[in-house]
C-alpha cells in the first residue's frame, strides 16, 4: 500500500505557516498514494507563484515552469508520453490572467491532465497585487480604491469552453478535497479543480473563516446530478461560484486515441523514406 510520504521529497515548504496551500499538497499527495500511481509514472507540471512551488515538494517527475505557462508544458509532456498521470497546477493569477488563454483551450482541447488551481483570489508572490478572481472593491496595493472589475468565474469559464470535468474544492475541507482530486485524475479528459486555498498574509478578506462561512457543498446534496450540464450552470450562478464539490463530469466524451511520441519509432522505415523523397523530388 503505497503512503502519501512516499510522494514527497522532504524538502519544507516556503509557505507561510498556515497557508491553504499546504492542505492541497497533502491531498494531492494522498490522493496519488490512494490510487497507486507508481513515482515514476506522475508528472507536476507548475508556473510561477507561491502556489506554483508545489511541484519542488513532490517526489514524482516535476516540471516549475514559467509564469502561466503550467498548462502548454503539460500539454506537450501528456502528448510526448500518454502514459504519464499528468498534474498541472499553479494560482488564480496563473491560470486566469496571463495563463487564460491556455485554459480555455486546454478545456477544449481536453487533453487527460488534471489542472489544480490554488485560487487565493490574491497575487500572494508578488505581495498582494489583485487577480481576475478578486472582488469588486478588493483593495491592494495595485488597486488602492477598490478593484472596479467583476471577478471572472473560473467554472462558469470552463463550463463555456466545453469542460467534461469540473470540481472545486477548499483547502479547509481536505476529506472531500482528497476524493474531488482522486476523481479528477480518474476522470478521462481535462479535469479542472478549483481549490479555494487562503493566502493568509496578503488576503485579509477571503479567510479560512469567510471560506466555512460563504461555501456551499453539492457533496451532500442527494439529488445533485453531476451530469446535468445546465444544473452544474445554475448551480454556480446561484452561489456566484461560492461552491464545492464536483460540480460536473462528462463521462459520455470519446476520447480520441493519442499517439505517444515516446513509444514512436525514431526513424523512418524504408517504406516511409520512399514516400517522402517521391513527394519531395
Ligand atoms: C511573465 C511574468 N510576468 C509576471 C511575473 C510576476 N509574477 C510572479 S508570480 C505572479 C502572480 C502570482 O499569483 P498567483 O499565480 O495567483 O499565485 P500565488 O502566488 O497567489 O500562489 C506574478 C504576476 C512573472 N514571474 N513572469
Ligand atoms: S504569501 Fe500567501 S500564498 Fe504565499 S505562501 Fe504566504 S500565505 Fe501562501
Amino acid at each position: 500500500m503505497a503512503k502519501y510520504q512516499e510522494y514527497s521529497n522532504g524538502v519544507e515548504p516556503t509557505w507561510c505557516k498556515g497557508c491553504g496551500d499546504f492542505s492541497v499538497l497533502r491531498s494531492l499527495q494522498v490522493a496519488a498514494a490512494d490510487l497507486k500511481i507508481p513515482q515514476e509514472d506522475l508528472m507536476v507540471v507548475s508556473g510561477i507563484g507561491c502556489s506554483s512551488r508545489i511541484s519542488g515538494y513532490m517526489d514524482s517527475y516535476t516540471f516549475h515552469g514559467v509564469h502561466g505557462r503550467a498548462l502548454p508544458i503539460a500539454q506537450g509532456i501528456k502528448l510526448a508520453n500518454k502514459d504519464l498521470t499528468v498534474i498541472a497546477a499553479g494560482g488564480d493569477g496563473d491560470g486566469f490572467a496571463i495563463g487564460a488563454g491556455h485554459f480555455i483551450h486546454s478545456t477544449k482541447r481536453n487533453l487527460d491532465i488534471t489542472y489544480i488551481v490554488m485560487n487565493n483570489q490574491i497575487y500572494g508572490l508578488t505581495k498582494g497585487h489583485a487577480s481576475p478572481v478578486s472582488e469588486q472593491g478588493f483593495k491592494t496595493p495595485s488597486t488602492p480604491q477598490g478593484s472596479e472589475d467583476l471577478p471572472l468565474q473560473p467554472g462558469l469559464l470552463s463550463l463555456s469552453a466545453g469542460a467534461t470535468f469540473l470540481a472545486q474544492g477548499f483547502s479547509g475541507y481536505q476529506e472531500e478535497l482528497i476524493e474531488i482530486i482522486k476523481k479528477g485524475i480518474e476522470h478521462k479528459g481535462f479535469s479542472f479543480i478549483n481549490i479555494f486555498s487562503p493566502c493568509i498574509t496578503f488576503n485579509k478578506t477571503n479567510t479560512y473563516q469567510w471560506y466555512r462561512k460563504n461555501l456551499a457543498s453539492i457533496s451532500q446534496e442527494g439529488d445533485y446530478d453531476p451530469e446535468n450540464y445546465q444544473q452544474a450552470m445554475a448551480k454556480l450562478l446561484e452561489t456566484k461560484g461560492l461552491v464545492t464539490g464536483i460540480l460536473y463530469e462528462n463521462k459520455r466524451i470519446e476520447k480520441r486515441e493519442e499517439t505517444a511520441l515516446t513509444k514512436a519509432p525514431l526513424a523512418l522505415g524504408k517504406a516511409e523514406f520512399q514516400k517522402l523523397f517521391q513527394a519531395l523530388y
